[in-house]
């Protein structure tokens, strides 16, 4: 599809990589050189994969030019954000729009007879994160760099990202994701920046001054080589870096044992050691406790840590200063580790104070969280650290202790106190809670949305929080709009600048700008005809992924994100049932035509969650070769959600599903990239949905269901499940039809673990909410049908949205918590 410019249609002339004074003709040349000397190929025998990795090389050039030139300058400050996850997807749309040379090498390639739009679907996405979480990392790193906030991201170079999905009947399949398969023409391997991890072994004693000195001494060593991936930011400002660790062994091959005739032996080492950044762990929102994936978070934490101490000693001496020149945000607690690690490195290998260590990390060190759900709350067995990490378990349990005597000290000794606010849960075995320990070490502590902050401090932190009032702020989830409106929509961006003016990319607020064409005839087409060519877009999408054909009329109902029971795919399953059953049951009614789609991965050891999905199918399918509801509903399971597939989809969404358990979604950011392209949302009381209503107006969202006060006091109620389903008819009637095998008839029972679970146990309150679901929606189709009320409701939602962009998010971290100085 077409991606009209929307930055300045050339970049100004480029210094040495400027030859003929004309960019199109200097990029022509680049990239055709880059195609005949780096990859060898020919202009006839390239394959689209040749011509994007030549394009990116010459890119790269561009970028490399505008990074080097500011990094001799030493910031005053610089921010280290540590994630496990970022789910980046492709880099060329971002690197073309921040350095506004989308048209320049669209007629670049166009002289060599290529199509720019071919040359960026050859790229791979970098699916280096699982959901949100990924997704709210990158939009930050963009962002950081927008702002010339200097920044460094750290996380590890994974081989394999998230799995491939494909169905197979209807049934999840997995298959490894090789994005790396050809290389990354964006990164820049930097083997002078390699650090030892430890794993294992002791630590010894000895004698030292006054005192004693421990020093670890690891069983095992890997090496973390960093490799960097440049991200430019708007209008190739400023360039910072994403540094991802490769693992490697030191002893690539054990000679010995290769000469003995043991040739796979021989590389064993190599292969343990490779292991911890081969693949990227599949889990989301659930903490599943394996011994790799702590290698994992010590692996990148240890590495990045060393890396940002060495910068500091060269550029300022002393570590004692650390804080001043440095920020740390921990996101999630996959690097909690950082606390002792810090630690470690401060007292064991540098020499300082227990008393100015704890003083540097305490201020240098920031944590957000992001989730409530017990399940994802990361604890690992005590007796696993001391056998991976001996050192930080010693240091985990001095931190503790101290924490614990100040608790004594000021009145508040009393066992269950100490137990609800010590680092080591002692009632499930004996396990270290990372996120007591992130809270402890951080200076400041954030939750994701203004509801989620609030439930941290009156539930899963309230006794930490008691101890130190200041420390947890909130920090409301943001997107960045250079992905998510420009490049994902350049339709809608293009009409946003010609109605408000060019400066609304540089200044988002400008955007309310549009509230006053919400009425006007000329301007409803416009963005209608936007919206019309996205869903054409979309449909020929579907119609070759799926072979199913949509018609672009109808309403699109798109509920894309993680499978998972608290976002209740489940729920909009049934409501699509009962919407069936109604359909058949009045078939010459005036029924709004939808189009129910979905996507979304579920983890694959998730069972409950693949067998939604499957559901999800089996609804489909009868649905769909049902000529009785024809031309009035559809269901589609788009596979293999990416990044790059989502930007695709939300543009051609008129509604977005944002629906889960009140109190259960931290922030949610797909219902922000939705809101902005002008999707309305029909949503519960929950994470940012309630700040997206506060800022777009209650007129124009649609709000049901429980709030999270609301779901706690029905959670009280015995049977709460069984009186709902009694209460509803049409309830009862759809879980009936799931429950009779009616779209199952080979298997009839398949579902009955899905519908038993919701007549006895529903924790997720599906039946407390299905009826006002369902009133919702048929308050939805007939707005619809209004459509002067639905297009100035869409216009109003992107109008409102400026607030929800990551560059605020990202000036209210650097104001609040880094304090970091923005020019
Ligand atoms: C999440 C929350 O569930 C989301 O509500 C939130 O928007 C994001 C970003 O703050 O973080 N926490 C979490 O563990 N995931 C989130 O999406 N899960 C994944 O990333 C898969």
């Amino acid at each position: 599809h077409a991606k009209a410019a929307v930055a300045p249609a050339r970049a100004p002339a480029q210094r040495s990589l400027t030859v003929s004074g004309d960019p199109v003709v200097d990029l022509r040349e680049a990239i055709r050189g880059k195609l005949g000397i780096v990859l060898g190929v020919t202009p006839e025998t390239a394959r689209p994969r040749d011509w994007f990795v030549a394009t990116a090389l010459a890119l790269r050039d561009r970028i490399a030019e505008t990074g080097l030139s500011k990094a001799t300058q030493i910031p005053h400050k610089r921010v280290y954000y540590l994630s496990l996850e970022f789910l980046i997807g492709r880099l060329m749309s971002d690197a073309l729009n921040n350095l506004g040379l989308t048209e320049t090498v669209r007629e670049a390639l166009n002289e060599l007879g290529i199509d720019l739009d071919a040359v960026q679907e050859a790229e791979p996405d970098a699916a280096l994160g699982n959901g949100g979480l990924g997704r709210l990392a990158a939009c930050f790193m963009e962002s950081m760099a927008s702002l010339s906030i200097p920044a460094i991201g750290y996380g590890i170079r994974y081989d394999h990202g998230l799995f491939r999905q494909s169905f197979k009947d209807g049934w999840q399949q997995e298959a490894p994701e090789t994005w790396l398969a050809e290389g990354n023409p964006w990164e820049f391997a930097r083997r002078e920046a390699t650090y030892k991890i430890g794993f294992g072994g002791g630590v010894t004693m000895s004698a030292s001054g006054d005192g004693i000195a421990r020093r670890w001494q690891p069983a095992e060593t890997v090496l973390a080589v960093a490799h960097d991936v440049p991200v430019v930011g708007w209008r190739g400002k400023q360039v910072n870096r994403l540094r991802l660790w490769k693992a490697e062994s030191e002893a690539p091959v054990d000679l010995a044992r290769f000469n003995g005739g043991d040739h796979v032996g021989a590389v064993s080492e190599r292969m343990r050691a490779e292991a911890i950044s081969r693949v990227l762990y599949p889990s989301d929102a659930s903490a599943e406790g394996q011994e790799l994936r702590l290698r994992q978070e010590y692996f990148f934490t240890s590495a990045s840590l060393q890396d940002l101490v060495a910068r500091h000693r060269n550029e300022r001496g002393d570590l004692r200063s650390l804080p001043d020149h440095a920020a740390i945000q921990l996101n999630d607690t996959h690097p909690a580790i950082a606390v002792p690690e810090l630690m470690r490195i401060l007292t064991d290998d540098h020499g300082l104070s227990w008393e100015d260590a704890w003083h540097v990390t305490t201020n240098t060190l920031h944590y957000t969280n992001h989730t409530l759900l017990p399940e994802a709350l990361e604890t690992w067995p005590v007796e696993l650290m001391e056998r991976l990490l001996p050192r930080h378990m010693q240091i985990i349990y001095l931190i503790n202790w101290m924490h614990l005597e100040e608790q004594g000290k000021s009145g508040k000794g009393d066992a269950a106190h100490l137990a609800s606010v010590s680092l080591i849960d002692e009632s499930h075995g004996r396990r270290v809670r990372m996120g007591h320990l992130a809270f402890h070490g951080a200076r400041r502590v954030n939750g994701v949305s203004a509801l989620h902050t609030d439930l941290m401090r009156s539930t899963v932190f309230s006794d930490l929080h008691a101890l130190d009032s200041d420390k947890i702020v909130n920090k409301t989830n943001g997107i960045t709009f250079r992905r998510w409106l420009h490049t994902a929509n350049p339709g809608l961006t293009k009409l946003a600048v010609e109605a408000v003016g060019e400066g609304v990319l540089d200044n988002p607020e400008l955007l309310t700008g549009l509230d006053k064409f919400a009425q006007d005839a000329s301007f409803v087409a416009r963005y209608r005809a936007v919206r019309r060519e996205r869903k054409e877009a979309l449909t020929a999408i579907v119609a070759d992924r799926t072979g199913i054909d949509l018609d672009p009329d109808a309403l699109f109902d798109v509920q894309v994100k993680r499978i998972h029971e608290y976002k209740r795919q489940l729920l909009n399953v049934i409501e699509t049932v009962a919407l069936y059953q109604a359909i058949k049951a009045e078939p010459h009614r005036n029924w709004t035509p939808r189009v129910k789609i979905f996507g979304g991965k579920a983890a694959p050891s998730y069972v409950q969650a693949k067998l939604i999905i499957k559901l999800a199918a089996d609804v489909a399918r009868a649905v769909n070769d049902d000529p009785e509801v024809a031309g009035r509903l559809k269901v589609v399971f788009l596979p293999n959600y990416s990044v790059s597939l989502a930007e695709a989809i939300i543009p051609a969404a008129d509604l977005s599903e944002q629906i889960s358990t009140a109190g259960l979604e931290a922030s949610g950011t797909g219902n922000m990239k939705f809101a902005l392209n002008g999707a309305l949302t029909v949503g519960t009381l929950d994470g940012a949905n309630i700040e997206i209503r506060d800022h777009v107006g209650a007129d124009n969202i649609f709000i049901f269901g429980l709030d999270a006060a609301g779901v706690i006091a029905r959670k009280a109620v015995p049977g709460y499940a069984r009186a709902a389903i009694e209460a509803s008819p049409r309830l009862a009637a759809a879980l009936d039809m799931i429950a009779s095998g009616r779209f199952s008839p080979e298997e009839p029972g398949r579902f009955r673990p899905l519908t038993d679970d919701l007549r006895h146990r529903d924790p997720y309150l599906l039946t407390a909410d299905f009826d006002d679901y369902w009133r919702t929606q048929r308050a939805i189709d007939a707005a619809w049908r209004d459509s002067t009320t639905w297009w100035a409701k869409a216009i109003h939602n992107t109008a409102r949205m400026a607030w929800f962009s990551s560059d605020r998010s990202m000036r209210e971290y650097a104001d609040e918590i880094w304090r970091v100085r923005l020019d």
